[in-house]
């Protein structure tokens, strides 16, 4: 039986789905949804901040939820959710922290605003979840920063995997109330007509998760459950297995691109980042005081902190020209770079070119399948006919740049650049992406950050907060290969 406060707290969930309804927050009728799904009902729970007397209830409700679990402070996901943390924190005393969705780009370049030490807690609040992303997202960037994320509260859980995603990843969700309580509330209320009451009834149970019916029938990606240690006694090349090793003991999918001009400035930014990375990618040729000292002291640091040397030259010449770039000149790329890459557009020949100087010293090649920067031409048959070239010289090939996932061979290495922590763009056609989109949902191997680190006021801290996003991401997509 309920008890009286149980019967209260229910009686005002009820009140408060019946105001939403009044105000246009819940719809029946038929709705395209962002995600082409055609839906009955359309929840637009922004509305609420026109009505506060809504917001003041909401704020109560959620509260009522979680005031017996101990934390150190709030934090709402953008946007809806942020005034409802306000409420809360003002209401009770506790302090509030709010995770930026831009990237300042200057100053502190801080990703949560607020006074907050390693190790503490942190609430998450959230107006409506789906299938946990948005929350899952807000976690992570917490967490980068040293706060410990354990539970989440929601007003209105859709019933459509949240709860079942955030489990996985370690993170309890409280919800007010479901989807189907909406309907049973507002049917019972009058509210709805009953032909309505059946459709959205159907509705609701045919967009429900169900984790038995998904694990029955989605088969899982393979790269998706491998881990990677599985995935390097899989590969043939050394080089890769070597690097699926170093992923797997530094647990860090991090490539450091180490785009600085100087060689003083470049070698300490390797140093002191070095212990959090997977890989470095250099650009030599920005280097305005290059000496083969600078290489010798490079492969040191790789030695000492356990890294693979990638020199991103992009070489796109006949097979030819591209073995005198490769070995001669100047910089003698193949005597100390272990990882180069190249671009399809001339044909295998300049495979077969870099090879035949790179194959006997043990190094490897990347095709560039898929580009960062907008308007880029690298796509459709373009990326596909480069991933057949890669297949065909699998013994020097030994994966993409890409921004997608190109192959299902769990012994390529997907590598994307272009990532921050928040996604956005620079002034140059470069386009980020977030660890968790990258590695999470996109299901790349490995990120490449360049001015998100080195531009940082710490890029030691910077590269740590990537090195646990990116492998808090990777971590969650094999958890989520599981589930469904
Ligand atoms: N890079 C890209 N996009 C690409 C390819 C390479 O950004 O498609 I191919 C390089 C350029 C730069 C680094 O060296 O990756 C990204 O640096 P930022 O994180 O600073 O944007």
């Amino acid at each position: 039986m309920a008890t009286p406060m149980m019967t209260c707290f229910q009686e005002r969930v009820e009140q408060v789905i019946e105001r939403l309804h009044d105000v246009d927050a819940v719809k029946f009728g038929n709705f395209t949804l962002k995600s082409g799904i055609q839906s009955p009902v359309y929840f637009d729970l922004r509305v609420m901040i026109s009505h506060p007397d809504i917001m003041v209830e909401v704020s109560k409700l959620l509260w009522d939820k979680i005031s017996t679990s101990k934390f150190d402070s709030l934090c709402g996901v953008p946007y809806t959710a942020l005034p409802i943390a306000t409420l809360m924190s003002a209401a009770n005393d506790v302090p509030m922290l709010i995770r930026r969705k831009e990237a300042k780009g200057y100053g502190t370049n801080k990703l949560i605003e607020g006074k907050f030490k390693e190790g503490d807690s942190c609430f998450i609040v959230e107006d409506v979840v789906s299938s946990g992303s948005s929350i899952l997202e807000t976690a992570q960037s917490l967490s980068s920063s040293g706060l410990v994320v354990k539970e989440a509260v929601v007003l209105l859980n859709r019933e459509q995997g949240g709860v079942e995603k955030l489990d996985a990843n370690g993170i309890v969700l409280h919800s007010v109330f479901t989807m189907t309580d909406v309907l049973n509330v507002l049917s019972k209320r009058g509210k709805m007509k009953p032909d309505m009451v059946t459709t959205v009834a159907e509705y609701i149970a045919a967009n429900k998760f169900q984790p038995n019916k998904e694990i029955l029938s989605a088969k899982p990606k393979i790269n998706d459950v491998l881990k990677y240690s599985e995935r390097a006694a899989m590969c043939t090349n050394e080089l890769s297995r070597r690097l699926f090793g170093i992923m797997d003991k530094k647990k860090s999918n991090l490539a450091l691109s180490a785009d600085v001009t100087s060689s003083k400035e470049l070698l300490q930014l390797v140093d002191k980042t070095g212990p959090h990375v997977c890989m470095v990618k250099t650009h030599v040729d920005i280097l305005e005081d290059f000496n083969q000292e600078v290489v010798e002291k490079l492969t040191s640091l790789a030695a000492k902190h356990n890294f693979v040397l990638f020199e991103d030259r992009k070489f796109a010449d006949i097979g030819n020209t591209v073995m005198h770039q490769y070995s001669g000149g100047v910089y003698h790329i193949s005597e100390w770079a272990d990882l180069i890459n190249a671009h399809a557009v001339p044909g295998p020949g300049v495979i077969h070119g870099l090879k035949k100087i790179g194959a006997s010293k043990g190094r490897a090649c990347l095709l560039i399948a898929e580009m960062s920067s907008s308007g880029n031409l690298a796509k459709g048959s373009y990326s596909q006919d480069t991933v057949k070239m890669a297949e065909e010289n699998k013994d020097f090939v030994i994966g993409f740049i890409c921004v997608s996932k190109v192959s299902s061979d769990p012994t390529f290495l997907h590598m994307t650049p272009g990532v921050q922590l928040e996604a956005g763009k620079d002034n140059l056609g470069q386009q980020y992406l977030t660890p968790s989109e990258v590695i999470g949902n996109r299901g790349s191997d490995i990120m490449i950050v360049g001015r998100g680190i080195y531009q940082a006021q710490d890029p030691a801290l910077a590269a740590k907060q990537f090195q646990i996003a990116g492998y808090d991401a990777y971590m969650a997509r094999m958890a989520e290969a599981m589930i469904v």
